[in-house]
């Protein structure tokens, strides 16, 4: 019998995750598209939903898998497509097509049975076009690849208990253990074998796994909560610039009115 409180929430508690939104573009040629080109298309792309690292990584990312809270995701796109509507309900969460024109993704994401949440929206823009300074549109072209991705958060308040625990469990960090115990990082060093291989962490790269975002990030994958400090610091210059500028123009419009008054009187 199930338990009575299975779906009980658990109070003052929030969880994030982290997770990639993006897409891929490429110029289609006879090479990369062996099957006849759909007429007017010129390009290739691909939208995904990712694991932050998770192409890096050529497998889940560094941190938990994805599976753990999203259950599916279903891709909107744009209407002049067949069968618009693309559900995915299994890794790599993504859709690749031919086309010719830039859109709107729209994202539904699809909780874990267990959390009770509602699906939530995302959008992406699915870009086909070099972009950026001239020295990163240079390098998209001759990359022939064209990457916008966004680091997305999902949060999930009181999350119901039954989901905390999937949340919290460390099967979600199954895929990063170290393949074969006792080889490669535990090789090294020369400390007596029971106590290395107690000291050492089980996870590749002796780190322990984590769900927030790593404290530095590299040049593929940037997210970081140094990146998220940047971010909000720019935030903050821009939000004082426009408080001085709001202020400069009401002085003016002050100044305009007594003229004004002046006139009038
Ligand atoms: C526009 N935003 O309004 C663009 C339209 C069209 C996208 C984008 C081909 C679909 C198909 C395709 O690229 N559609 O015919 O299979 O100008």
């Amino acid at each position: 019998m199930p338990a009575a409180s299975a779906n009980k929430r658990v109070k003052n508690t929030r969880v994030s995750r982290p997770f990639i939104i993006g897409s891929q573009a490429w110029n289609l040629t006879s090479q990369n598209h062996p099957d006849p080109i759909p007429d007017g298309h010129t390009k290739g792309w691909r939208v995904y939903v990712r694991a932050l690292g998770e192409e890096e990584s050529g497998g889940g990312g560094n941190g938990p898998d994805l599976k753990t809270w999203l259950k599916k995701v279903q891709f909107k796109l744009h209407h002049t497509y067949a069968d618009a509507s693309r559900t995915v309900e299994t890794p790599p969460f993504e859709v690749t097509e031919t086309g010719y024109g830039e859109f709107e993704v729209e994202l539904r994401l699809y909780f874990d049975s267990s959390s009770g949440e509602k699906a939530q929206y995302r959008f992406h823009r699915l870009r086909l076009e070099p972009y950026g300074d001239e020295a990163q549109q240079a390098r998209q072209r001759e990359r022939n690849l064209v990457v916008a991705d966004t680091c997305e958060i999902v949060e999930f308040n009181e999350p119901s208990s039954d989901f905390f625990v999937k949340l919290t469990a460390e099967d979600q960090f199954a895929h990063l253990k170290k393949k074969a115990a006792g080889q490669g990082a535990g090789a090294k060093g020369s400390k007596g074998r029971g106590k290395a291989a107690s000291s050492k962490s089980e996870y590749e790269g002796d780190k322990e796994p984590s769900a927030s975002l790593p404290d530095k990030g590299t040049e593929t994958v940037p997210w970081s909560k140094e990146m998220e400090k940047k971010v909000l610091e720019m935030l903050q210059d821009a939000q004082r610039e426009l408080d001085v500028n709001i202020e400069q123009e009401r002085q003016k419009a002050r100044q305009r009115q007594k003229r004004l008054n002046e006139v009038a009187g």
